[in-house]
């Protein structure tokens, strides 16, 4: 999604809003640019596609000062155009970045334009720009502009904005789409994620929805939504520089899967630790709270949905609660039906994705009083507005498709599940014992997983050549298959289902011929003699079997028959350690296909806009 950053100090800013933009690169763009404020003159670069082709041509142009603003953008409204690209210009006076939809642009936009206002590109952010000019040219100031302008808005939106009336400051706006301040020496930044300012600084101000900031070069000051000046905390951000840069690694991804190992670990380690399942790590009112629940409602996107679909197996079976699990989109736009003394699960990797929060906001709504955030960037938007909170500890994850998140949520939903069950009597000391051993053997089993990289990568050569694949699995392993049948499609633009084996017959077995390539996830658990009945339906029809067994599962290589043996059966974290062999298939496939990994076409990191 849209990417924003800005900077007003006493040296060149030009290339701190261009590094800035490249660490935003990984949320997922079409178009860039930057406009800055040189010797009262506002001067702009804008291109389609990658950020080093716009900062080529702001090099070219000679582009310095020590004020200005840069946006990497996802097109929602209006075609990839450089005259849709941001900043966008009010009659060569003001310039501005947005990243979120203004639902009443249409409307503004009527008005504008009965004012004498014209525009440039077919973006809903346009209008924001030219309603600043226009409460300018009636005698406001900049900040007053932009908080008048931000009560004529409905949607969402992150802005900053820049003007050649007030060449001394920057203002910015927050509503539903993530923005932060960094404070440096001498020098202030605004941006979408801390990544874009690490280089620069680790203090930083996470706004609030509603607030508006004002920045100069040696101060910030913080508004509410009623104008009022407000304290801010400062916080020290612990994201390194060494986890945004790639290291030996070709992709993000590649190094992302090889990370998990150590993000299992660190997500972990306050378990192994204190050798008990403990309330109090999802929060002071955690005991409470998880004790008096008598049911689980997770709500997620994407991969982080899948996580939620396993951690149901879990929950119902170790902790003795009814479980659902629904996508957040769907969620929040039917009535559902509302039991306050069940807990909203949200789980989200960038705590950012609008679904997820406004689902979580919608279910409040409705009545549950308690909800639980399982995240992975600490003080995004999902945990503030969450009561209880478990961060996972994957460290940075830059490339579009999740995979350390993915398995160190897993990871923490185990946890949740094991505290639910101890708080009712359903976790005898001897299942605790041997749950915590699972876990302090987990990250040794990614590795093992991680170690049959070699075979996974001759079979990714003959994926690579086809149209379609299907996944299977069962239990606990049939979001596992579902999340291999995501990771396939979102990055080697292979057609893939996944599905639970036993459905096969209802439907799927029509598509079985010789050009399907079916994938199995086949652990040796209770299910695994009726998975078998299940591959011999598919190789009766011709259909290829690719299957990821456990070393005690029994199956044999034969013609149409490939099998790699998996590390010894996990247990209940078994579907933790199969995900590796499906991420690796669907990096590797996507490799020989020459797609761009980590940035996958129309993909975006941070869904920030519905
Ligand atoms: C949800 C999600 C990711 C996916 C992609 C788009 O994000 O669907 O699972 O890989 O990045 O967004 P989140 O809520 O977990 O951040």
């Amino acid at each position: 999604m849209c990417g924003i950053v800005g900077a007003i100090s006493d040296r060149d800013v030009v290339p701190v809003l261009i590094e800035g933009l490249k660490r935003l690169e990984y949320r997922g763009y079409d178009s860039s640019g930057i406009a800055v404020l040189s010797e009262g003159q506002m001067r702009r670069v804008r291109r389609t596609g990658r950020v080093a082709e716009m900062a080529a041509a702001a090099e070219a142009e000679d582009l310095h000062a020590g004020l200005g603003i840069g946006h990497t953008r996802w097109a929602t409204h209006g075609g990839v155009t450089e005259a849709n690209a941001h900043p966008h210009i009010s009659r060569g006076e003001l310039a501005l970045v947005h990243n979120g939809i203004i639902e009443n642009h249409e409307a503004q936009r009527e008005r504008l334009t009965a004012l004498g206002y014209g525009f440039e590109s077919q973006t809903d952010t346009e209008v924001i720009g030219h309603l600043i000019h226009h409460h300018m040219s009636q005698g406001l100031d900049l900040l007053t502009a932009l908080q008048t302008t931000t009560r004529e808005l409905t949607g969402a939106y992150a802005v900053a904005v820049v003007s050649r009336a007030q060449p001394d400051r920057m203002v910015c706006a927050r509503m539903g789409c993530p923005l932060l301040i960094g404070l440096g020496e001498g020098e202030n930044m605004i941006a979408s994620d801390v990544s874009a300012l690490v280089q620069v600084t680790r203090r930083v101000v996470f706004m609030d929805e509603g607030q508006t900031a004002l920045l100069t070069r040696d101060s910030v000051s913080l508004f509410n939504e009623q104008d009022r000046e407000i304290e801010y905390e400062v916080h020290l951000s612990d994201v390194s520089l060494a986890s945004l840069e790639l290291g030996p690694y070709r992709h993000f991804m590649q190094k992302e899967i090889h990370e998990q190992p150590s993000a299992l670990a660190d997500t972990l380690e306050a378990v192994i630790d204190a050798g008990q399942f403990c309330h109090s790590m999802f929060g002071a009112k955690a005991e409470a709270i998880l004790g008096e629940i008598e049911g689980v409602q997770i709500l997620a996107c994407g991969t982080s949905h899948y996580a939620g679909l396993t951690a149901r197996y879990w929950i119902e079976a170790i902790a003795g609660l009814p479980c659902s699990v629904e996508i957040a989109s769907e969620y929040r736009y039917r009535e559902a039906y509302a039991n306050p003394r069940h807990l909203i699960v949200t789980i989200s990797q960038s705590g950012e994705t609008l679904d997820t929060l406004e689902a979580l906001k919608y279910a409040k709504a409705l009545g549950h009083p308690h909800s639980l955030a399982i995240c992975n960037v600490p003080e995004s938007a999902i945990p503030r507005a969450s009561e209880l909170i478990l961060y996972t500890r994957a460290g940075a994850e830059i490339g579009v498709a999740s995979t350390k998140a993915f398995t160190t949520q897993l990871a923490a939903l185990f946890q949740l599940t094991c505290v639910l069950a101890k708080q009712r009597g359903r976790l005898s000391a001897s299942a605790e014992e041997e749950y915590l051993d699972q876990l302090r053997f987990l990250p040794g089993s990614v590795q093992h997983a991680l170690n049959l990289e070699p075979q996974i990568m001759a079979w990714a050569e003959h994926f690579a050549t086809k149209d379609n694949a299907l996944f299977l699995g069962r239990g606990l392993h049939y979001p596992i298959a579902m999340e291999g049948a995501l990771k396939l499609k979102e990055i080697s633009y292979i057609h893939a289902e996944g599905y639970p084996a036993g459905e096969l017959k209802h439907g799927p077995l029509a598509l079985v011929d010789s050009e399907m390539p079916v994938v199995v996830i086949a652990p040796n658990d209770s299910l695994l003699e009726k998975l078998k009945s299940n591959t011999q339906e598919v190789r009766a029809r011709g259909g290829e079997l690719f299957i990821f067994a456990d070393q005690d599962s029994c199956f044999e290589e034969s013609e149409g028959v490939h099998v790699i043996r998996t590390p010894r059966h996990a247990g209940l974290l078994s579907p933790i350690v199969h995900t590796i062999p499906v991420q690796l298939l669907a990096y590797h496939t996507a490799l020989s296909r020459g797609t761009d990994v980590d940035k996958p076409r129309n993909l975006a990191k941070a869904v920030t806009v519905e």
